[in-house]
């Protein structure tokens, strides 16, 4: 369905997907409504927002899906399908798409989607992917789960390359989506409170390619077992990547060189120690976009470039500054234990730990066994705190405070720390617990910080 008009379409969630997907539906002639079942008093500024632009809206319940009539509903990536709702959409026949799928449905032909997904990397790999795009002179912009809704830029976009970031959660909702290229950086157990098992997050993923044909390319990490494995089920040609192994095609790491073998060309770009972005984690991110810059036929010399300038992404391993010898670091972005320990292990010095909020269903053992390794000093907030607690303990692990709030964490870490040490917030939790997204712990974090800067 690419036709809206006069279409009685119900968007459900009020957050940034949400206002971006009414207004281009409504933009579309379609009759919307936006629900939410947030308490108004808290959602002004959205309201506002909607009624502004003459859309009807439901705020703090939702509507009766078999009265009202629906033709289709608008679900944004954080609503879980299990909800009412969507279960009465669902039983009645009335198609349910996420905000991504709606972007694939109403966007121009001649505008191309390269789409990346993966548990860890994603936003790394996305920016550095525009970065390089534009360096190779195409028009390209980030859009999707990097924070940007992508039906907003579908409908301002003619043509040129959106660079999308897309989360188990915005796949599960997709039917049509067809990325011209589409990328797995790695799958490791993540939201599993909302999938519930490996299998149908795994699932979630692989709707990446699902629709692609033999006129499409699917970029797949050889180093990582699971997705290595995923081959078979595209349609898509297959192209990896790898830090590890030097592939007989793809994109890899030779004598310390990054080195493309695609279509039988051999192709040496930079040394791996000229890139900007460091750590081990920051390879598989750099082939992943690489591979993907070549296919699109960007030159050599804008990927040597653009790999030697791109510094990384806000709330990714963001430094925030070196005071009295201490370089504190904003790693917010770090919602899960996975990528907490990639952090961990990005550095050599003695690490003071702020971590904790909001579990999404992981397992925190691994986790704890590289803070009992790798950790100083560990500073525990939000609801997830007993949980990292007791991981660690189990390990004898004693180094433990426990804190209210973000200004409390920053202040004790900032007493304990002495010169040479770094304090790290990688929280391996989801924000939501204290928060309302990762963006907003981290900037509280670094405002915390900069201010220790002024009192000092
Ligand atoms: N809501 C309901 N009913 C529910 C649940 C939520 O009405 O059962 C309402 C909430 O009250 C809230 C609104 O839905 O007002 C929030 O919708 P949303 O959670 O989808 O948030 P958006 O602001 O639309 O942001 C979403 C993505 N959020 C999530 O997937 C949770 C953003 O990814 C994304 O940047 C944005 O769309 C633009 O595409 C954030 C994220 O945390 C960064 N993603 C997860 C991650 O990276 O791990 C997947």
């Amino acid at each position: 369905m690419d036709n809206f008009k006069n279409k009685k379409v119900l968007v459900i969630g009020m957050g940034k997907s949400g206002i971006a997907a009414a207004q281009v539906l409504k933009k579309r002639q379609a009759i919307v409504t936006a629900c939410d079942i947030k308490n108004p008093d808290l959602m002004p500024e959205a309201i506002e927002e909607l009624h502004k632009d003459n859309i009807n809206v439901l705020v703090g319940s939702y509507p009766d899906l078999v009265e009202e009539n629906y033709d289709i509903i608008v679900v944004s990536p954080g609503v879980p399908l299990t909800i009412p709702p969507i279960q009465a959409a669902l039983n009645g026949n009335i198609p349910v798409i996420g905000e991504v799928e709606l972007a694939y449905l109403i966007k121009k032909p001649n505008l191309q989607m390269f789409a990346i997904t993966g548990t860890n990397g994603k936003t790394t790999t996305t920016a550095l992917l525009q970065a390089i795009l534009e360096k190779g002179g195409f028009n390209a912009v980030v859009g999707g789960n990097i924070g940007n809704p992508l039906t907003l830029l579908v409908d301002e976009m003619d043509d040129g390359i959106i660079a999308v970031e897309v989360s188990s959660f915005q796949l599960e909702t997709t039917n049509a989506f067809k990325p011209y290229i589409s990328s797995i950086l790695n799958i490791t157990p993540d939201h599993l409170d909302r999938h519930h098992t490996m299998e149908h997050y795994v699932n979630a993923k692989v709707k990446i390619f699902k629709n692609q044909s033999k006129q499409n390319f699917t970029i797949l990490n050889y180093d990582d077992e699971l997705v290595k494995k995923l081959a078979p089920e595209t349609r898509g040609k297959v192209v990896y990547f790898s830090t590890k192994y030097h592939l007989p095609a793809g994109v890899f790491i030779k004598d310390g060189v990054i080195t493309a073998h695609i279509d039988n060309n051999v192709i040496s770009l930079c040394n791996t120690k000229d890139v900007c972005l460091k750590g081990k984690h920051n390879l598989e991110n750099i082939l992943c976009a690489t591979t993907i810059a070549l296919l699109a036929g960007v030159d050599k010399v804008d990927i040597i470039s653009s790999l030697k300038s791109f510094k990384g992404v806000r709330h990714r391993l963001e430094e925030v500054l070196t005071l009295n010898n201490v370089l504190y670091i904003n790693d917010s972005k770090a919602t899960n234990p996975e990528s907490a320990i990639k952090a961990i292990e990005a550095f050599a010095q003695p690490i003071i730990l702020i971590a904790g909020g909001k579990n999404k269903g992981a397992s925190f053992n691994n986790f704890a066994r590289v803070i009992k390794e790798k950790v100083k000093t560990l500073i525990l907030l939000g609801e997830a705190k007993e949980e990292i607690k007791s991981a660690v303990m189990a390990l004898d692990y004693m180094n433990i405070y426990e804190v209210k709030d973000m200004a409390e964490g920053v202040e004790l870490a900032n007493k304990l720390a002495s010169t040479n040490d770094v304090v790290l917030l990688s929280p391996a939790c989801a924000s939501w617990d204290m928060f309302d997204n990762y963006e907003q712990r981290g900037d509280l974090f670094c405002n915390l910080v900069h201010s220790l800067g002024v009192d000092k």
